[in-house]
């Protein structure tokens, strides 16, 4: 069976190139996998058959001949074990791959994606003003860690992998507001993500998939 991946047929012009089936399909660009696109809509993601796929009737949603899997970090575990393009294939090697991917995911993204999201739809709201330098103030404590982290190297674990997808897919949130220019080396990071071939293709294919569907 071919690697099936779920992803929306159009989203609003703010999400484009941030969906997050951009995850998988990069990952299986780096990887040279062959790959089919499942598009969805809101009548699927509200179906009970799509619901026992992916419960809470996300993109992206994943499967192949081994696994009918969920969650864009989890799909990035099971990639990085199929092509050592994504991990190193020793144990202790994949471990730290995995690490990295949950750290991306439950110790930087949370954090941005709150600044983010105020920046983005609360702006100018009077609760706003209060709480946002607090928001600010955890997001630069988690980036200075990972800034410490990253030093000069190119990527987390000295080589590209499966863990630099998600951490640069997170960190590409950050552009808008402005916060990665305090943090230049994780900037320069993001923007060598974004600057290999297989992101090309990724995003490429996302935003077509976009134009060819825009509502009349
Ligand atoms: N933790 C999930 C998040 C997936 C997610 O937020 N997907 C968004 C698109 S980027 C979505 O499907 N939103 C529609 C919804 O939540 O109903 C993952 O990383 O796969």
């Amino acid at each position: 069976m071919t690697a099936t991946v779920t992803a929306f047929r159009w989203v609003p012009p703010f999400a484009q190139g941030f969906v997050r089936d951009l995850r998988v399909r990069w990952a299986l660009e780096e990887a040279g996998l062959p790959y089919e696109v499942e598009l969805i809509g809101l009548e699927t993601t509200a179906s009970e058959a799509y619901r026992r796929w992916q419960p809470f009737g996300q993109v992206p949603a994943y499967r192949d001949d081994e696994v009918e899997i969920f969650e864009s970090g989890a799909i990035l575990v099971h990639l990085a074990g199929k092509s050592e393009a994504l991990a190193p294939t020793d144990p202790a090697g994949r471990a730290r791959v995995t690490t990295w991917i949950i750290s991306g995911l439950n110790s930087v993204e949370p954090f941005a994606q709150n600044l983010a999201t105020l920046d983005s739809f609360h702006a100018g709201q009077p609760w706003v003003e209060g709480y946002r330098p607090m928001a600010r103030a955890i997001l630069e404590k988690r980036l200075a860690s990972l800034s410490q982290w990253l030093g000069d190297k190119d990527w987390l674990e000295g080589r590209f992998t499966a863990a630099d997808i998600i951490m640069v897919t997170v960190l590409r949130e950050l552009v808008a507001c402005g916060i990665l220019t305090d943090f230049p080396n994780l900037d320069a990071y993001r923007a060598r993500g974004e600057a290999r071939p297989a992101f090309a293709r990724a995003m490429a294919d996302q935003l077509q998939t976009f134009r060819e569907n825009a509502p009349a």
